[in-house]
């Protein structure tokens, strides 16, 4: 494998000096082309994320960067156990939130007083990215951080000032803590927010501009050539693949983008309550076979995948996201397991030598390739294999070390005496988004990787490839025919009730669209209070004083993101007549991941509450499809 790879790179090196390509050597690179580190990401496939911070004890999913420090105190926090976890699931490393919006530090930066130090946990001593790159280093897992440029702690966020603080952390974990495979910056930029006691809404207008990605991105070159970089702004290495529900938006892929490679990346929780963890999400946790789906719609489209598993209060996983993770995990190794194509025979329309023919697609080895005679851009493969073989998914590869050539391709199946086709060739103008086409999709980009999973399983000893439209003559390193396991089924977690939920039962509703309030405490998230204006509200009567400290708030869960509350204000009465203010701001992330969220404020009694829509997305309109009033409960 080592001896080809050198191969490779040696007659990529000998086309960059102007040699003119024969049939029998290999073709010139096609576009702009991944770098060695690139590649190597890629091959990566799928890794963890963990967000693990202030807000696991906050109940939030944005922490608004006043929360204090002292919070942060896991019993039983244990890096290994969590790194061995991932490891047994067959991951290939993990990127951690040494620091999310809220600005909280889990490491002894110098950069800002708002860090683990301030915290009871260890005394002040703990340093959560050591222990997680250490235990990585031990489990040769690959170690990588999420640096949330928005900072909603900092006083002198959306200045200059701010600018020094977010370097040296750049600097600081860089530098403190091995090798890091890749760095996160999210795209969430200003806002709301503490800043050092302004509570000021921030706007820092162009990211690129404001943080200088240009800047952050020669930094961590001089410091880690090596570290994959996520986001700034399209400057670094990876791309975000569009949704925070784990599928690559927009199938075809193409990873070319002028003279640049840039490749994606699929996030998603394995909880549908968020990135943090929540009390009560073990009933919340997707399904080994909805974790499957994700697989095939990001990295069956060419993505990496990136999968959030959140720590508890504790320090430790979720046993309910942990029993999915598995599951998934053996799935994905069953899947992979066999590739029922390899060494079969492999007869081509045309190739450009021997070294260059079609048994190079199923001889196990990614970097060699079949390819045609420059100019041919349709050629075609037929697989012969010694026996019938069953199977129901297609992977394909380009050698893309040579760049993304092929634009649709076309697969067909031997059976009962003729060509039946069991992939259809994609057409211009065609999309796949979401979770569509999971199950006969069509065959569009190929690029690094494509899985095709078809609507039922074939059973053959032979397998037609034609590709039907490429930029230039195609590449193709591997043709593999996998079987897809019996999606695996984990036990059901039924979470108590809330005892904190006040129960809705004979409470009366005023307000605007009155008659639809009610529909905000049925427990369906299906089900909605709307109203075609911006601000409005409903009123409750809860027919009896309560005391009430906190609320949850559940957008609209229809998929639609307009009149999608984001602005809010709550206030409560005793009597109906003077009403306080108990809590006003901003929902965050509600367009990538409308979750449920939790807002806390000093506890209070009233009978009367005023739920107000100030803003929300996507032009005019207010909604809520789930409403939660919260009382202390007496321990
Ligand atoms: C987003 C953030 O706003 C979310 O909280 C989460 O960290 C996700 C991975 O990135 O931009």
């Amino acid at each position: 494998m080592f001896c080809k790879r050198l191969l490779t790179s040696l007659c990529i090196a000998l086309m960059g000096t102007g040699a003119v390509a024969s049939a029998a050597e290999a073709p010139a690179p096609y576009g702009s082309v991944p770098t060695e580190q690139q590649v190597n990401w890629l091959r990566m496939e799928w890794y963890a994320f963990v967000h693990f911070g202030l807000n696991t004890y906050t109940n939030k999913e944005w922490g608004y960067g006043d929360e204090s420090p002292e919070l942060f105190n896991p019993s039983d926090f244990d890096a290994e156990a969590i790194v061995k976890t991932f490891k047994d699931a067959g991951m290939n490393g993990m990127i951690y939130t040494a620091k999310h919006h809220d600005g909280f530090c889990t490491w002894p930066t110098k950069s800002t007083e708002h860090n683990i130090t301030q915290s009871p946990w260890k005394n002040g001593k703990g340093d959560v990215v050591k222990e997680f790159a250490a235990a990585c280093k031990k489990h040769d897992f690959a170690f990588g951080t999420y640096l949330s440029p928005w900072d909603r702690n900092c006083a002198e966020y959306g200045r200059a000032g701010y600018l020094d603080v977010y370097y040296k952390q750049i600097e600081e974990l860089l530098t403190n803590y091995g090798p890091i495979f890749e760095i996160w910056f999210d795209g969430a930029m200003g806002g709301d927010g503490y800043y050092g006691g302004a509570r000021q809404n921030r706007n820092i207008g162009k990211a690129d501009t404001y943080y200088n990605y240009t800047q952050v991105v020669k930094n961590i070159r001089a410091l880690q050539p090596d570290c994959i970089i996520w986001g700034a702004a399209g400057r670094g290495d990876v791309t975000w693949a569009g949704s925070e529900k784990g599928f690559a938006k927009n199938y075809p892929i193409w990873n070319a983008q002028g003279d640049k490679w840039l490749s994606l990346e699929a996030d998603t929780p394995i909880n549908k309550r968020g990135w943090f963890w929540h009390p009560g999400q073990g009933s919340a946790v997707k399904s080994p076979e909805h974790l499957m789906e994700v697989y095939l719609t990001s990295v069956g489209r060419g993505a990496n995948l990136i999968l959030n598993v959140a720590p508890n209060r504790d320090g430790r996983l979720d046993p309910a996201d942990v029993a999915s993770l598995e599951a998934f995990g053996r799935m994905r190794r069953e899947l992979l397991k066999k590739d029922y194509a390899l060494n079969a025979k492999v007869t081509t329309s045309e190739s450009r030598g021997k070294k260059f023919d079609g048994s190079q697609m199923t001889d196990g080895d990614i970097e060699s390739y079949w390819c045609p005679k420059d100019g041919t851009t349709t050629p075609t493969a037929e697989l012969k294999l010694a026996k019938p073989v069953t199977f129901d998914v297609v992977r394909l590869r380009e050698q893309i070390r040579l760049g993304q050539r092929v634009e649709s391709f076309k697969v067909e199946a031997w059976v009962d005496g003729a060509w039946k086709t069991i992939v259809e060739p994609g057409k211009p103008g065609e999309k796949e988004t979401g979770f569509a086409g999971v199950r006969g999709g069509k065959g569009h980009t190929i690029g690094h990787q494509v899985l095709r999973a078809l609507p039922e399983p074939v059973t053959t000893n032979r397998v037609r490839l034609s590709i039907t439209k490429a930029k230039a003559c195609p590449c193709i390193s591997e043709f593999s025919l996998l079987r897809m396991p019996q999606p695996e089924q984990v036990a059901p977690v039924t979470t108590e009730a809330d005892p904190t939920v006040l129960s809705s039962k004979g409470w009366t509703f005023g307000g605007f669209a009155a008659n639809l309030a009610p529909l905000a405490f049925d427990g369906k998230p299906g089900t909605m209070w709307q109203h075609a204006k911006t601000p409005s509200h409903f009123r409750v009567d809860m027919q009896r004083t309560h005391t009430i400290n906190a609320f949850s708030y559940l957008p609209r869960q229809d998929g639609k993101t307009q009149g999608m509350t984001t602005r809010y204000r709550l206030e409560l009465s005793k009597d109906g007549k003077n009403w306080t203010i108990a809590a006003e701001g901003e929902f965050g992330n509600l367009r990538a991941n409308p979750v449920e969220q939790t807002i806390t404020f000093p506890a209070q009694k009233a009978r009367y509450v005023r739920f107000f829509s100030t803003a929300a997305l996507d032009g005019t309109g207010s909604s809520v499809a789930e409403l939660k009033l919260h009382t202390p409960v007496k321990k």
